[in-house]
Order: C-alpha cells, then structure tokens, then sequence
C-alpha cells in the first residue's frame, strides 16, 4: 500500500515527467517528419531564379535522379541533365509533349530548355524508353495571385 504525502507526490511527479518526455518525442517526430517532407519537395521541384527561369539538375546514372519533379506554368525551364555515365540507353532524352530530343553526352551536363505552357504530368524519356521520369506542371501560384505585378514590371 502507498502512504499518501510524499512518496505519492514523486510518484506524480514521475509521471508528470514521463509525460512531457512523451510529448517532446512526439514533437520531434512531428518536426523531423515535416522537415522530411519539405526537403524531399524541395529537391524534387525546378527552383525559380532571379532571371525569371526556372532550374533543376538531374543526375542520369541507372535511371533518372529524381524520377519526377514539380514545375511551374510558363515560366522557361532549364533541366541541367548530368550523365554520369556511358550507357547506350541514356543518350537521348526526349520529352514526346513539347517535341524536344536532345543528345546528352557522356560524363558532361547538357541543359534542356522548354516552357511548361500547360499543367499536367508530362514524361521524358530515353529513345528506347527504358529511363522514365516525369515532371508536374502546376500553377504559378504568385503569377495567378497579381497577375498584372509580374508582368509589368
Ligand atoms: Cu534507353
């Protein structure tokens, strides 16, 4: 039998302790895991920059690294494709939607450029369609917010 006073009180106490660490681990998860999410969003989206293009690198090595990323509407594109390698396979990319075909070669970066003008999932491939990636066209969300900002200035 527990005697009421202090022993109980520490008892209380412990919990009150294991409780918030509990919590603090909760927290943690929660935070690393949003962190996670937002990094792999990051690393997997063209990069808007100040000259008004927008850029992603992707390594071709096995497959494309990453398989698929986020871009947005209108504003040009520069896919900086890195081959690190000699493959028959990768030395050709072409994205079938927006007619363009271009050599990568071997061990050097070439830069696809091409305006996403529509939204939706286009894919890219090599010629034999063996390497796949993809990229999704959405909104440019600040252009549709003040249209008018962007374009005049
Ligand atoms: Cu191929």
């Amino acid at each position: 039998m527990w005697v009421e006073g202090y022993s109980g009180r520490a008892r209380e106490e412990g919990d009150m302790f294991a409780l918030v660490l509990v919590l603090l681990a909760a927290a943690v998860i929660v935070v690393a895991f949003g962190a996670g999410v937002w990094w792999l969003r990051r690393s997997r989206s063209a990069v808007v920059r100040p000259d008004g293009t927008q850029e992603i690198t992707i390594l071709v090595k096995g497959k494309y690294h990453p398989q698929t990323f986020r871009a947005r509407r209108d504003i040009p594109l520069r896919i900086n494709f890195v081959r690190d390698e000699d493959e028959d396979c990768s030395r050709w990319v072409i994205f079938p939607d927006f007619g363009v075909e271009r050599t990568l070669p071997a061990y050097r970066t070439t830069t696809v450029e091409l305006t996403p003008d529509r939204e939706g999932d286009f894919l890219f491939t090599c010629r034999m369609g063996m390497y796949h990636g993809s990229f999704i066209v959405v909104p440019d969300r600040w252009r549709s917010v003040a249209p008018r900002c962007r374009r005049n200035r």
